[in-house]
């Protein structure tokens, strides 16, 4: 999955470079730069007194010592002053100056934490944010995968009013096993009687559809109605007009599983990777129910993540991204692969 949100201590991240939210002097502090330099050992201050020092905004590079990964790059955050100060341009910075700088360090996968979240003030729900799209605007050049950390469950916060309508629809369309309130009920009665019209529309639909079977109509239908998760992906992807790499970045899958779906008539996705390139490709509701079934899967109110998902497919937000710290918040699997 081209970015991630794990909950982790970032000193503990087997990749290539993990970034530390550090001040302009460079020479340590609290916060995730005293658990990285703790962590990497007294070498790392010492190559950091090398470097004369880091702006706000910028980024430098070092060996990482006894940590797990190669690298540890270093970026300033900005202080948090109410937000009319250029925060968030110097925040987006310090992203996309430690990502081009682990590009060019060869890094094919990067940890970040939440940068000035902490001692800096910057409110967690917007510093998320700006990681989140400053990160996934790079993906969608670069193939590399890119994790934010959170360590602890306070630090990590979506903006309210997204958590709240989230949370008021899955309130309104979640149904578990136990609770079974009146408004479900009369939903599930509706149904009932809708099925029971379909069933007689049916009847009346067959007398075409027997009469088409003589004229060789049947076997184009059932071709389309086989057609498996991978060929209809192709076909869907052709009809946006869009590029492979377009929508698998998207979807937030990387190259090499694309290609794989892409090779393998007989592919079998994973529930979260077939619901990413729904998103990706855009579809309504009735779309991606048809979609996904093509690989076994189906969309249920019994399931919260199914009940996230389509609020963000009712709503027409197709931000993969957005979505996945949505779902990140209400502790669910993430999409893609
Ligand atoms: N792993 C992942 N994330 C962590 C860890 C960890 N081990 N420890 C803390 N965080 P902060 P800043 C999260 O204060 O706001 C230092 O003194 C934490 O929950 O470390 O950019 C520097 O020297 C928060 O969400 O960095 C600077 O003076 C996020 O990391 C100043 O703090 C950033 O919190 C920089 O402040």
């Amino acid at each position: 999955m081209p970015l991630e949100i794990v909950r982790n201590d970032i000193t503990k991240m087997a990749v290539d470079a993990i970034v530390n939210a550090a001040n302009e002097s460079l020479l340590g502090g609290g916060g995730v730069d005293g658990c990285i330099h703790r962590a990497a050992g007294p070498e790392l201050l010492a190559e950091c007194r090398t470097l004369g020092g880091c702006k706000t905004g910028d980024a430098k590079i070092t060996k990482a010592y006894r940590l797990p990964c190669k690298y540890v790059i270093h970026t300033v955050g900005p202080v948090w002053k109410g937000g009319t100060s250029g925060e968030r341009e110097r925040l987006i910075s310090c992203y996309r100056t430690s990502l081009a700088l682990a590009k060019e360090h060869k890094c094919e996968s990067v940890a970040f934490p939440l940068i000035s979240s902490g001692v800096y003030g910057y409110p967690k729900d917007r510093a998320l944010r700006v990681a989140v799209d400053t990160i996934g605007e790079f993906l969608m050049e670069n193939d590399m995968t890119v994790y934010i950390v959170i360590f602890d469950r306070a630090a990590y916060q979506i903006s309210n009013k997204l958590f709240a309508n989230i949370a008021e629809y899955i309130d309104d369309h979640y149904v578990d096993e136990h609770a079974d309130s009146r408004r479900e009920r009369l939903r599930r009665m509706n149904r009932l009687e809708s099925k029971a019209s379909m069933v007689c529309e049916d009847a009346i639909m067959a007398a075409p559809l027997a009469m088409s079977m003589d004229g060789g109509r049947l076997d184009d239908l059932l071709v389309e109605l086989d057609a498996g998760f991978s060929e209809t992906l192709l076909k869907l992807i052709d009809r946006t007009g869009k590029k492979d790499s377009e929508i698998y970045k998207k979807a937030n899958v990387d190259r090499k599983l694309f290609s794989k779906i892409r090779n393998n008539p007989d592919y079998k996705p994973s529930k979260t990777t077939a619901i990413a390139f729904a998103i990706a490709l855009e579809l309504d509701l009735e779309e991606t129910r048809d979609f996904i079934a093509r690989a076994g899967f189906a969309l249920s109110h019994s399931s919260k993540f199914d009940v996230i998902i389509e609020y963000f497919i009712e709503t027409k937000n197709y931000d993969i991204f957005e979505i996945n710290e949505a779902l990140f918040a209400f502790d669910q699997s993430l999409l893609g692969a």
